[in-house]
């Protein structure tokens, strides 16, 4: 028999939780970057194997919504801990527990299915941090508490072992080649926010949406236009840069990781549009249904 179910990625925005997802995939699909709030979408990732297919479902962090894009992204969340077999919470153990953390923990004492705790970033803390905190998550309640690097590939195989012990037993529901929902399209302009989240600082990380134009594929080449949309006047230059170096470096980079993509060379237009108020609009937040 074998075993088929989905896990939700549930955690603090910034935990580490893409950068599971594109280790236990063995690629990248989802962005990462050391601002918090980088995922915006519900990112499948699925690993087959002969006796398995686990769909792993990374998620926007948890975090109280303001605007009407985090009130879709957090509405996405809460669907997944309603919908999936078993809920993994990855929390950053290199810093110490906030009122966000301590809200989400108790949002999840109240879901009733197995509950598997990742302490992540345990490369970067002193072993004695992490017993208590092991203790401190058994007695909320949660299943079982595995510590794990997810940058340094740490504990991820006995991290598997223990979601495989909670995992339903069932049908494949995905061909065994398929590995995740980012189409073309999204890939291009993840990427290209996951540049923009790098460089720039202050408001503009979260302020940005990657529009693609168009694409269009060429046989030694692809050639791809996209907009970059902020939100005030005043954050064009930003992204722009003195003499255009800031959106150079975006799109060079942009460019290297998409040649690899497609295998081809990639020739990346893009432009910077104003668009005040996209994130309470529902022509760009459809995209966040996936
Ligand atoms: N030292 C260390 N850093 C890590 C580890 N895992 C992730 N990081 C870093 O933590 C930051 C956040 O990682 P992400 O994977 O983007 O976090 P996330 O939980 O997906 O964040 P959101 O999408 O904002 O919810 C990045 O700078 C990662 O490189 C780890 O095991 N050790
Ligand atoms: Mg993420």
């Amino acid at each position: 028999m074998t075993k088929f179910g989905e896990v939700a990625l549930v955690g603090r925005p910034n935990a580490g939780k893409s950068t599971l997802l594109n280790y236990l995939l063995g690629r990248k699909v989802s962005i990462v970057s050391d601002k918090p709030q980088t995922t915006r979408h519900r990112i499948l990732g699925v690993v087959t194997k002969e006796d398995y297919q686990i769909v792993f479902v990374d998620l926007p962090g948890f975090h109280k919504p303001i605007y009407q894009m985090n009130k879709v992204m957090m509405q996405n969340v809460y669907n997944e801990l309603d919908t999936s077999d078993v809920i993994l919470y990855i929390v950053d153990a290199s810093v110490p527990m906030g009122n966000g953390e301590k809200f989400l923990m108790e949002t999840l004492k109240g879901v009733e299915k197995p509950k598997i705790v990742a302490l992540n970033k345990i490369d970067i803390i002193k072993k004695s941090r992490v017993l208590p905190m092991i203790e401190e998550f058994k007695n909320a309640g949660f299943n079982e508490i595995v510590p794990i690097s997810a940058s340094a590939g740490i504990n991820i195989d006995e991290l598997v072992n223990v979601i495989l012990k909670y995992l339903p037993e069932g049908e494949f529901q995905y061909d065994v080649d398929y590995i995740t929902n980012i189409n073309e399209k999204l890939f291009i302009s993840e990427t290209i926010r996951e540049k923009v989240l790098k460089y720039t600082r202050d408001e503009l990380p979260y302020t940005t949406f990657v529009e693609v134009r168009k694409i269009e594929h060429f046989d030694d080449y692809v050639e791809i236009f996209c907009d970059i949309i902020v939100e005030k006047k005043s954050q064009k230059p930003i992204l722009i840069g003195k003499g255009g170096n800031m959106i150079k470096k975006i799109r060079k980079e942009s460019e290297r990781e998409l040649m690899e993509y497609f295998g081809k060379e990639v020739s990346l237009e893009l432009f910077v549009r104003v668009e005040k108020m996209w994130r309470q609009k529902g022509k760009y937040l459809q995209q966040f249904n996936i």
